[in-house]
């Protein structure tokens, strides 16, 4: 069930948002006299209708849920108009009239970061003696690194629907991937307890992080339509709006400096980010920390100093996305390697491969690292016979003109926990029926990642009961409070664990039920298939006569139970800690062919080596997998989000903004599970996998580039993704790299 597929109660009445058609700028009059009188209307509401604090900002407050005074980005909410239709809603909005006064637009973080305008101030991870070790250096170069960000479309547009309860109370289903924040936020903008706001979540049709924390404000403005006007209140987003009002992936300018020693070890790193915020904070300080965290993806750099500016434009406030920073960290230093491997006059992956972390080694947040990074690189050169693709491509190079072949390694990393600590933490809710059936609530949201696959997979094996005997219940918060959002790629260890606490907790008192239903001691009982074992013998008590003798007997048949990551710790003021549970890492092998006289391209094969721990659910892993690499892919490529110098999304339309479909997948993923078994904060040892396959397509970008530097060793083409076929076009030839290049 989503949003949509929920029926509506008799008298629901619809929302929509008149939201301001420029950039920035401060309101000087608004009129909703003819939009309160349009057909069907039954209430315009704007910020100083709001009963509570017009504030919907969770880790700055610097968003308003309605513009009050001035406005920050095109397409920010000003004022709500409930009506009886959705047509009459939208229509009414159109009749809204404000007269803004424009002000300075600012859409380059650059820029911002010139102007000081932060969101926070900046951060500085460090480690080793940077000024020291360029002295050692044999190579140092430096250069720029950009990325673009990218629209989360995902199929279920944002929205939400609020129905008013008894006692005014309100409930309300949400597509979120953070249903407590749903509440809090509805709680503060209507002055309510958090006790009268109750959160449902049936299923997601994808979040991808955009609806982690962007989910709010819809919710908000339902609900401030319920307070108003006592009846159920439905918003749905259109695909228009959800692209121009919310915000996306961070796009990210990037200047770094390398060094390398005469063996092509790295030995220093300097790089500062300007990571281009939008309006307001958002989840962007979180995101500025995990791209420090991932400065140096999988390698081993003993003295770096890296720098992050959160730098506040006129754009809708960017947001969580798949990587949460990390790939823009990533990007960078592979632009870096790249750049020294050209100037140096070697292959990439020389560079790439000399300097994998190995166990042992820190991180620059001072976190040691247990890693798998030269096992995954190993395993992939040897199972995909690197030598024999590098002669394929080298013999087809050589044998065609207009087509030409590029290959590059990817090798990833990535920390798996919040990096905030206190959000490790999670809960879940077991309840045994008289039958034997059981039912298991949790904070995590089911989005199409295969979460409750995984909590139902915990659950019956703990159990040792069939699927069908297990329930996962929708996500609410009346079932479960103050939970995190699903998202971090820790859903499944969090929940799942707290899980595995809740069934175990209830397997013990069953066991001791049984061992005086048996005359034994608990110790000997064991349950397996739904029957009984005593002394590993079967014994005619099943599990759900078990299940009765217990509850004749007054024991509870429920259990809540808490997790929370053990071992993990960060401290700001040194920036240095261990802030994960574990890494996980892998190495990816991308082939792409370019059609020189078009620009266009296709990808022959991605071929991977993820480390996996014990995968729990290989097809649930294989899947995401599969979609994190073509979604990476697509960032890398060819999705181009445009805002014009007024801060207009251009990209406003799927017409416009292009995203991989069925053709433009890879012709082969293949994908190797390494296996290891010692990663005990993982559910079950299974390693998250919800995040890191999408860093893999970070590879698409430098294949590309070695395609065209076949074609043309002289381009130099510049490290501003996404390499879309234009950009492959103009770095084709000689002389237009150079134009290019002053204009990007
Ligand atoms: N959200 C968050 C995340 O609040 N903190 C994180 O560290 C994170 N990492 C990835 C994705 N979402
Ligand atoms: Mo996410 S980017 O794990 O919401």
């Amino acid at each position: 069930m989503y949003l949509d597929d929920i029926p509506l109660q008799r008298g629901t009445l619809f929302a929509a948002v008149y939201d301001s058609p420029i950039a920035h700028g401060k309101i000087i009059s608004l009129d909703i006299n003819e939009a309160s009188q349009s057909p069907g209307v039954i209430k315009v509401i704007a910020a100083k209708d709001i009963p509570g604090e017009n504030q919907i900002g969770g880790i700055v407050p610097d968003e308003e849920l309605l513009a009050h005074e001035h406005v920050h980005f095109c397409g920010m909410p000003i004022v709500l108009v409930i009506a009886e239709t959705e047509e009459f809603a939208r229509e009414a909005a159109k009749k809204v009239k404000a007269v803004i006064e424009p002000l300075h637009v600012i859409t380059d973080p650059r820029e911002a970061k010139a102007k000081n305008e932060l969101i926070i101030p900046p951060r500085t991870f460090r480690c080793g003696d940077v000024a020291q070790a360029w002295k050692e250096c044999q190579h140092v170069f430096s250069g720029r690194a950009d990325s673009n960000g990218q629209e989360h479309l995902y199929i279920e547009t944002q929205g939400a629907y609020a129905i008013p309860m008894e006692n005014n109370s309100i409930r309300i289903f949400s597509s979120t991937q953070g249903p407590t924040a749903v509440q809090r936020c509805c709680a503060r903008v209507l002055g309510y307890p958090m006790h009268r706001i109750e959160v449902d979540v049936t299923r997601l049709g994808g979040g991808f992080g955009g609806k982690e924390d962007q989910a709010n404000a819809w919710a908000a403005l339902c609900a401030l339509g319920v307070h108003h006007v006592k009846r159920p209140v439905k918003f749905s987003l259109h695909r228009m709006e959800d692209m121009r009002m919310t915000g996306k992936r961070h796009p990210y300018s990037s200047d770094y400096k390398i060094g390398l020693d005469k063996n092509l070890k790295i030995i220093a790193y300097e790089v500062d980010f300007y990571q281009n915020a939008g309006a307001a904070a958002d989840l962007s300080p979180a995101v500025l920390e995990r791209t420090l965290f991932h400065c140096t993806n999988s390698y081993f750099i003993p003295n770096v100093r890296a720098t992050a500016y959160s730098c506040r434009t006129h754009l809708p406030p960017n947001t969580a996305f798949r990587g949460f920073g990390g790939p823009q960290g990533m990007f960078v230093i592979e632009s870096a390697i790249a750049k020294a491997a050209e100037e140096i006059g070697v292959h990439p992956d020389e560079i790439q491969k000399k300097n994998l972390i190995q166990t042992g080694d820190k991180f620059p947040y001072g976190q040691s690292a247990v890693s798998d990074a030269v096992e995954c690189w190993n395993e992939a050169e040897k199972i995909y016979d690197v030598r024999k693709i590098r002669k394929e491509v080298e013999t087809f190079n050589s044998k065609n003109f207009l087509f030409k072949k590029g290959m590059a390694f990817i090798p990833i990393c990535f920390g798996i926990s919040f990096t905030k600590t206190l959000m490790n933490q999670a809960r879940a809710l077991v309840h045994i029926y008289t039958d034997g059936s059981v039912s298991v609530a949790t904070g995590a949201v089911e989005m199409g990642q295969g979460i409750n696959t995984k909590i139902l997979q915990v659950a019956s094996k703990i159990f040792s009961l069939s699927p069908a005997k297990v329930r996962i219940q929708p996500t609410s918060t009346d079932k479960i409070a103050n939970t995190s959002p699903s998202a971090a790629s820790s859903t499944a260890d969090l929940n799942g664990k707290a899980t595995m606490m809740a069934c175990e907790k209830l397997l013990e008192r069953l066991k001791q039920r049984a061992a005086e239903e048996l005359k034994t001691t608990p110790e000997k009982i064991s349950i397996k298939d739904e029957f009984v074992y005593s002394n590993d013998e079967k014994t005619k008590l099943t599990w759900k006569d078990l299940v009765m003798l217990t509850y004749v007997s007054r024991i509870s048949l429920s259990e809540h139970a808490h997790y929370a990551t053990p071992e993990i710790n960060f401290d700001l003021t040194k920036e240095k800690g261990h802030p994960f549970a574990y890494h996980v890492y892998g190495t990816a092998i991308l082939i792409a062919t370019i059609d020189c006289l078009r620009g266009t391209y296709e990808f022959d094969a991605v071929k991977v080596v993820h480390d996996i721990g014990s995968g729990m659910s290989p097809m649930v892993d294989l899947g995401q997998c599969e979609g994190g690499i073509v979604q990476g892919i697509g960032w890398m490529t060819m999705e181009e989000i445009v805002y014009d110098k007024d801060g207009r999304l251009r990209s406003n339309a799927l017409s416009t903004y292009k995203v991989p479909d069925v053709y433009s997948v890879p012709k082969e993923i293949s994908v190797k599970f390494l296996e290891n078994d010692n990663n005990n904060l993982a559910v079950f040892r299974s390693k998250a996998v919800g995040e890191p396959p999408l860093m893999y397509g970070i590879g698409a970008f430098f294949a590309l580039r070695n395609a065209i530097k076949a074609f043309n060793p002289a381009a130099r083409p510049v490290f501003s993704s996404p390499m879309t076929p234009e950009k492959v076009l103009m770095s084709l030839h000689k002389k237009p790299v150079a134009e290019v290049q002053k204009t990007i």
